[in-house]
């Protein structure tokens, strides 16, 4: 029985140094040092041997399970190691790799281009205010000298929120808050979102303006031409010739709009500009006494001069594209081109 218990370490110690992984180990622990292994079979034999053997017997035998189980343990903590060494290995981080490199977010066309003339007309003075989007007819319309029944008034020309609120369908309007508020003298500019109900190549149902408004005793039309040749130069090539064409707003007067020779055609005339030469590019003119007297300011002490332009406009000229609605669709490859 010694030598079978004796035999039973042997052939156990070389299974186990020969083991591949825990589950092999563990088969050999159950299979020789188990509750029902081969240990334990070999004991209930014990009883057949000489009483006077026994005691040395079971001691052996107690001696053999804890070097096994000790020689167990080892394998197992052996083999884990070996498998976090070869993860390691595995999972190395070759860091001479290249990045995968940033994306960088870019600013929209239409916001740098207002943001171009506000730097310009800040340069020269003006102030930049907001106001709100949903606006009183009192302030859209009334105070601009815009009466009633005047066609700007229709339904297709404005989103009416209710009968006396409307989307603004200029930025106008923060400028008569403006006045309301404070003494001339007043130059400011109104960036901002406005809203008429048109969808075309050139029109989306939301658009961006600039208005300016400068107010002070002593102010002439000769200002007037003065700042808006110098803006548009500042806009566009300084060689561009301008030319300032009478018109009328309801809220100016005189009023003239203000016309750039064409960017395509430098002047000959194409489908761009209707085969005249030039584009328009903004409307202007002296503020109109009536706009004057709403605020509380008297017409005949100072006097002033206004304009507006569409800033979707001045950008599809700037960069020369057709469809307005390219602004808004958010097509990686028209946005990364600025
Ligand atoms: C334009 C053209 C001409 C304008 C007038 C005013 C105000 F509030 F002072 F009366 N703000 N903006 C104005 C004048 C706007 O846009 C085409």
């Amino acid at each position: 029985m010694k030598k079978e218990l004796e035999e039973l370490q042997k052939k156990a110690s070389a299974e186990l140094n020969s083991a591949k992984n825990r589950e092999e180990i563990q088969a050999i622990k159950t299979k020789y040092i188990g509750r029902k292994g081969l240990l334990t079979q070999i004991l209930r034999t014990l009883k057949e041997v000489p009483p006077e053997e026994r005691p040395a017997l079971g001691q052996l035998s107690n001696v053999i399970k804890a070097s096994l189980s000790a020689k167990v343990e080892d394998a197992l903590r052996d083999i884990d190691l070996a498998m976090k060494d070869e993860a390691l290995l595995e999972e190395t981080i070759d860091v001479t790799l290249p990045g995968r490199g940033v994306k960088y977010g870019k600013i929209h066309p239409i916001t740098r281009v207002s943001q171009e003339i506000c730097e310009i007309l800040m340069n020269l003075g003006f102030a930049v205010v907001e106001g709100p989007e949903v606006e009183f007819d009192y302030y859209n319309f009334e105070a601009l000298n815009i009466p009633k029944d005047h066609p700007a008034r229709d339904m297709q020309d404005t989103f009416y929120i209710e009968d006396d609120i409307v989307l603004r369908t200029h930025t106008s309007p923060v400028q008569v808050r403006i006045m309301e508020k404070q003494k001339p003298p007043v130059r400011i500019i109104s960036p901002g979102k406005v809203y008429r109900p048109d969808s075309d190549v050139s029109h989306t149902p939301m658009f961006h303006q600039i208005e300016g408004l400068l107010v002070d005793k002593g102010i002439t039309f000769g200002d007037l031409k003065g700042v808006l040749t110098y803006f548009v130069h500042q806009v566009f090539d300084k060689d561009t010739d301008i030319r300032f064409r009478p018109s009328f707003f309801p809220f100016t007067e005189p009023s003239a709009e203000v016309d750039i020779q064409c960017v395509m055609c430098r002047g000959e005339g194409c489908r761009v500009c209707g085969q005249s030469g030039w584009l328009e590019i903004l409307g202007s003119g002296m503020v109109d006494p009536e706009v004057f007297k709403v605020v509380g300011y008297d017409p005949e002490v100072v006097s002033g001069f206004a304009f507006g332009l569409g800033v979707e406009r001045i950008a599809m000229l700037k960069y020369g594209i057709s469809d307005i609605r390219l602004f808004y669709e958010n097509d990686q490859r028209f946005l990364k081109q600025f």
